[in-house]
């Protein structure tokens, strides 16, 4: 029995968090069924989500999960891939978990304090809320500053993010998934990545960048068609 530990889905995406749709992308690809679960936060083993419950293991982070359903479901994602394939597909997924969701996060929580604090924070109660609400911006705000992409310039960090995406869908071109005819487990990645940036309603200068990409829309779209209409 498996069970996801995710993130509530946001203003027209699927989850507000690029790992946990990552996450969820790899269960579909690996034709797994399992049942989706919110609300562990402060319980998370590592204090971040998403988290794979399997028969009473739990297992976080998005690569950790990945693992575990290569060595326990039989999935075979990448098995395909030649090992520069593999390099090339390593490389998009740091840029895109290390950097670019950093700029994500930033401008999302910078731009549109109000709307995140009355929707993803609406379940709880109103006069604890804004207490909250301004704790985890505090903490977003620390951690985007101590790795550096915080002390950078707006502009700068737009300039950034639009490298990020132009990178990506470099990467992509005209082919289907990120490395060839056939997904892999970095797609799961750059479809998190995509989106939960594209589809959720909260305009950012990196969510207009990413638009500017017509094959990272299409990945998007054919992705979700794929893996999920049947989900
Ligand atoms: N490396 C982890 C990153 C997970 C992660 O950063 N999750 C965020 C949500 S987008 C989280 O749970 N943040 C809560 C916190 O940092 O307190 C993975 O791949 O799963």
């Amino acid at each position: 029995m498996l069970a996801l530990h995710t993130i509530e889905p946001l203003m027209g995406c699927r989850s507000a968090s690029p790992f946990t749709l990552k996450a969820e992308a790899l269960l579909c690809m690996a034709g797994l069924p399992y049942e989706r679960k919110y609300g562990m936060y402060r319980s998370a083993p590592r204090g971040k989500l998403p988290v794979l419950d399997d028969s009473g293991t739990l297992i976080p982070d998005s690569d950790l999960i990945k693992s575990h359903l290569e060595s326990h479901h039989g999935a075979q994602f990448d098995d395909h891939l030649d090992e520069r394939q593999k390099a090339i597909g390593l490389a998009a997924q740091r840029m895109i978990e290390d950097h670019l969701y950093f700029i994500n996060v930033y401008q999302r929580w910078n731009l549109h304090p109000d709307v995140l604090r009355e929707t993803f924070f609406a379940p709880i109660p109103k006069l604890l809320r804004g207490f909250i609400f301004k704790k985890v911006a505090k903490g977003i705000r620390e951690t985007v500053n101590k790795i550096g992409l915080g002390r950078h310039s707006e502009e700068q960090m737009t300039a950034y993010a639009a490298e990020d995406w132009a990178a990506l869908a470099t990467i992509l071109g005209d082919k289907p998934f990120l490395l060839g005819d056939e997904p892999s487990s970095f797609d799961a990645s750059l479809w998190g990545a995509v989106h939960g940036t594209i589809r959720c309603s909260l305009d950012t200068p990196s969510r207009m960048a990413a638009l500017t990409h017509q094959n990272l829309i299409d990945f998007e779209k054919r992705f979700e068609a794929r893996f999920f209409d049947q989900a």
